[in-house]
């Protein structure tokens, strides 16, 4: 897979400024003809396997609590469907047949080979180790393809990712801009600084029934974000990045993202890390028996 031009190594003041801020933009990560190639990947598997018919999830913003589908909950270790909420009217039908996918994960770097290979690069590893150096086996625990499709891409609220892939120590997103991201076409939007707050809460399968999840709030956080959403939007900056560029996002960084009302698609590919060597909760909605290890042999401690 070609890199040539992508930076080899974080630079110091990279670092710096993800561990202030809870988040870094780099530019230029993903070569142009790779972006082209993981995009025409997602067609030829919505070519192949998405029917309209058989996959009709909705992917919805979660829910104070909320009984999940079997489809969602087997999404953990398989290439999984689900569609924006605005390709249906009030009546769950579905007014159109074409871009209406949300999203499509959660195993991608897993199960397909194109993903795979792009994303246990290990400048990536490498990456991880350099703004997380107490991560003592950095593995994939999800992926996902988010296409905010034109004119009905769905909103993503604010939320911390940590929340729903917790362990004792933050995860670690990596969000690759495969068509830039603007304020147009709904790029991301976050709180400097936020991830100073520490944890607000966990979304966790309940003890009666772990098929309903549920957030639980934590006793760590310093601050809510979203009771009080309306003070804090004057806080948030837009993410913008051009195709090819990467964010990399704190576990307890705050960030959402607008719908995309334009005539312009924004698909990116995101993928988060949690050092293999914590505990994992069997609370947490996602569950595998186990993780890919294709970065195993970079273990050093
Ligand atoms: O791509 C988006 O709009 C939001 C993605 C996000 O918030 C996440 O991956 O945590």
């Amino acid at each position: 897979m070609s890199t040539e031009g992508a930076p080899e190594h974080l630079t110091q003041d990279q670092i710096d400024f993800y561990n202030e801020n809870g988040y870094l933009v780099l530019d230029k990560v993903v070569p142009d003809e790779v972006c082209l190639k993981l995009r025409n990947e997602i067609k030829n598997i919505i070519d192949q396997d998405f029917d309209v018919e058989k996959h009709k999830t909705i992917f919805q913003t979660a829910k104070d609590r909320q009984q999940s589908t079997e489809y969602f909950l087997n999404s953990s270790g398989n290439i999984s469907f689900f569609l924006e909420k605005d390709a249906h009217d009030e009546k769950g039908n579905l007014i159109r047949k074409q871009n209406i996918v949300n999203k499509i994960g959660h195993a991608l770097h897993d199960k397909n080979e194109a993903f795979r290979e792009f994303s246990f690069q290990d400048r990536f590893y490498n990456y991880a180790k350099a703004l997380d150096p107490s991560m003592r086996e950095p593995v994939i625990v999800q992926s996902m393809f988010i296409f905010k499709q034109p004119g009905i891409g769905g909103e993503v609220t604010p939320h911390q990712d940590s929340t729903f892939l917790y362990t004792p120590s933050p995860c670690l997103g990596l969000w690759f801009a495969l068509e830039d991201a603007t304020l147009e076409n709904g790029c991301l939007w976050g709180i400097p600084k936020s991830q100073k707050r520490g944890l607000e809460k966990r979304w966790m399968r309940s003890e009666q029934d772990p098929n309903t999840l549920e957030f639980k709030t934590t006793s760590s956080c310093s601050a809510s974000y979203d009771v009080d959403e309306a003070a804090d939007h004057v806080n948030y900056v837009p993410l913008e990045v051009k195709k090819g560029g990467c964010v990399f996002i704190h576990g307890h960084f705050v960030h959402k993202s607008g719908k995309n009302t334009s005539d312009k698609s924004r698909e990116i590919y995101t993928y988060h890390i949690i050092d293999n060597k914590e505990e994992y909760p069997k609370e947490n909605w996602l569950q595998r028996p186990n993780w890919p290890t294709f970065w195993s042999d970079r273990v050093t401690a």
